[in-house]
């Protein structure tokens, strides 16, 4: 098979992952497009032993490009999607841009890959916090109903891209020099040896629309409008991976024995939990791995219906970049890369 492929916004933190991630899976690609703004052009990117050179995205980008990986943010890709789709192209879209529009699948190939029959050329990639979630809660759900999450998140800063991963390293280095204070500007607060309760920007019911991103995609994912989510995203000064409390109440009993032994046999979730010796995920042990760790997986002693677990996952992998190659390959393996219309 000879496939093209582009990525929009190649030069970023997910982008960059992308890149990297379609040489270590060998994606079946013939030709590599690397796609950004004017800030890019004339930079150049390894790929496959060549060095390629990044182009400046127009609307004519994309002829003869079989696959979009989008990841240049929202509104580059509600300009930029339309025109790849009618240049043929179907678009796995990184960003929140179309994951709730009904016609749209939202897809993470361990849990709904058969959603992705019904695309129309545009597949949305869920936020990188929902994804490592549903991964975990799947299994869960099918094997005893989930009623109701509660969920704390503690999100790296590669999430908002490479700025705030300079910012952060740059005020820990002034911190440590002694300066008082620091300059923030990614953030509203200073990010380095501080924690924000704040991802995204709030919303008129109190939440974040990060927040309420948990909320929505995960009923989608899952296909249950009936679960109940709620969910405070919190950014903490790690640089790579994101961890995330969950508080999982089902609708029959499950215990945290059984949960353990369905998950140790789920696709994408590795089961990490010896409290004993100290082994739990974190993020430094997730990095630069695919799988989504869950760890501290016990009986809610305030409710005989819950369990609560912790669950650790890279966020530029399976959270992002990992996510789209993978869609990209299900596509491919289901002879689904023409828009099919409905
Ligand atoms: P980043 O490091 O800031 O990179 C942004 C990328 O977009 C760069 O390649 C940038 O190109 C490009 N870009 C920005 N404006 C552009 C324009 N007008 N035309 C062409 N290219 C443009 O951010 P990131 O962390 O990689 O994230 C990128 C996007 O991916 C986010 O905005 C978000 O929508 C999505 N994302 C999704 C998840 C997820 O959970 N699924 C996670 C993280 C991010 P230049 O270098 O030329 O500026
Ligand atoms: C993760 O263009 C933007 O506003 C991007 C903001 C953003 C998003 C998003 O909304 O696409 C930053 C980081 C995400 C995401 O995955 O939802």
């Amino acid at each position: 098979m000879k496939l093209n492929v582009a990525i929009m916004g190649a030069t970023g933190a997910v982008g960059q992952e992308m890149l990297r991630t379609l040489e270590v899976r060998q994606f079946p690609c013939t030709t590599l497009r690397l796609l950004a703004s004017a800030r890019s052009v004339g930079k150049k990117y390894p790929f496959r032993g060549r060095l390629l050179p990044v182009e400046l995205l127009t609307p004519e980008s994309f002829a003869g490009i079989d696959i979009v990986l989008a990841s240049a943010g929202s509104s580059v890709s509600r300009e930029f999607a339309p025109h790849a789709v009618a240049a043929g192209a179907v678009v796995v879209d990184n960003t929140s841009a179309f994951r709730m529009d009904s016609d749209k699948p939202l897809v993470v190939p361990e849990v709904n890959p058969e959603a992705l029959e019904k695309h129309n050329g545009i597949i949305a990639n869920p936020n990188c916090s929902t994804m490592q979630m549903v991964v975990a809660l799947a299994p869960i759900h099918r094997e005893a109903g989930i009623r109701r999450l509660v969920i704390s998140t503690f999100q790296s800063v590669s999430g908002t891209g490479q700025k705030a991963i300079e910012e952060c390293l740059k005020q820990s280095r002034e911190l440590l020099a002694g300066a008082k204070t620091v300059e923030a500007k990614v953030y509203p607060h200073q990010i380095a040896f501080n924690v924000l309760p704040h991802i995204g920007s709030f919303t008129k019911n109190g939440y974040t629309d990060e927040e309420m991103k948990m909320v929505n995609e995960t009923r989608k994912i899952l296909g249950d409008d009936s679960i109940a989510v709620t969910a405070t995203t919190v950014r903490v000064p790690v640089l790579r991976g994101h961890s995330e409390c969950v508080n999982v109440e089902t609708r029959k009993k499950i215990t945290a024995a059984e949960v353990r032994e369905l998950l140790e046999g789920a696709p994408g979730v590795v089961v990490v939990d010896d409290p004993a010796q100290a082994d739990y995920p974190t993020p430094v042990y997730s990095e630069g791995r695919d799988e989504t760790f869950v760890g501290r997986i016990r009986d809610d002693i305030s409710n005989p219906n819950a369990v609560e677990m912790w669950i650790v996952s890279d966020n530029l992998r399976k959270g992002a970049a990992l996510n789209a190659v993978q869609i990209a390959e299900e596509l491919v393996r289901r002879n689904l890369l023409r828009p099919v219309t409905v």
